[in-house]
């Protein structure tokens, strides 16, 4: 299995050898900051069009939509929850991982790449969410056999080192 995941340091609006992205979303699906605010820019005003029929979106929930301008097919925006405010965070959390996953398989994507989802403005404790993150992944991925990759984007050295720790913990 962990063959299919890999850890990278990066920008998630930069991987163009991925068939779809994750974003980090905001209920409204509009663009904000961190991820959600890379991902509109890189993709164009058309994004936040064809996100708007699909808004609001709820905690754990999540939906497909074109890339547009990005260099992937798809993006699949989650709804992470906000940590100490959204209820029981842990479970919204890896909804959100299993969810996006299952909705890739049936759109039949190949290649997956997640950002660390709640762990930024919205404030989830960063071992704890890259706990599940990867347990989540684990577990969901046996039930997508299309999916041949699954890359966490991580934005610093230390996240990255984390997540690739926390890979080598649990598989
Ligand atoms: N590529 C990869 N990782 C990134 C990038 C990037 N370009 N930018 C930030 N990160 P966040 P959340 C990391 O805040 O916590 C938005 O404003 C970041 O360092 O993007 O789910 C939305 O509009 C952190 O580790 O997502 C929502 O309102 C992780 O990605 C809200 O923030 C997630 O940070 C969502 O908050």
């Amino acid at each position: 299995m962990t063959e299919r995941i890999e850890c990278v340091q990066g920008d998630i609006a930069h991987q163009a050898d991925i068939d779809t992205v994750v974003n980090a979303a905001n209920a409204q699906l509009r663009s904000g900051g961190g991820v959600a605010g890379a991902l509109h820019r890189a993709a164009g005003p058309a994004l936040a069009e064809a996100c708007r029929p699909l808004a609001p979106i709820r905690p754990g929930q999540a939906v497909i939509t074109e890339a547009f301008a990005l260099p992937n097919r798809h993006v699949i925006h989650c709804l992470g929850p906000v940590y100490g405010v959204d209820e029981p965070a842990d479970e919204l959390l890896a909804a959100c991982y299993r969810h996006a996953l299952e909705l890739a398989e049936r759109h039949g994507v190949r290649s997956i790449a997640f950002p660390a989802l709640s762990a930024g403005a919205f404030g989830y404790p960063p071992a704890e969410a890259a706990r599940i993150a990867i347990s989540t992944v684990l577990t969901t991925l046996p039930r997508c056999p299309g999916i041949e990759r699954v890359r966490f984007v991580l934005f610093d050295a230390t996240s990255r080192d984390l997540h690739q720790r926390t890979l080598a913990t649990l598989e």
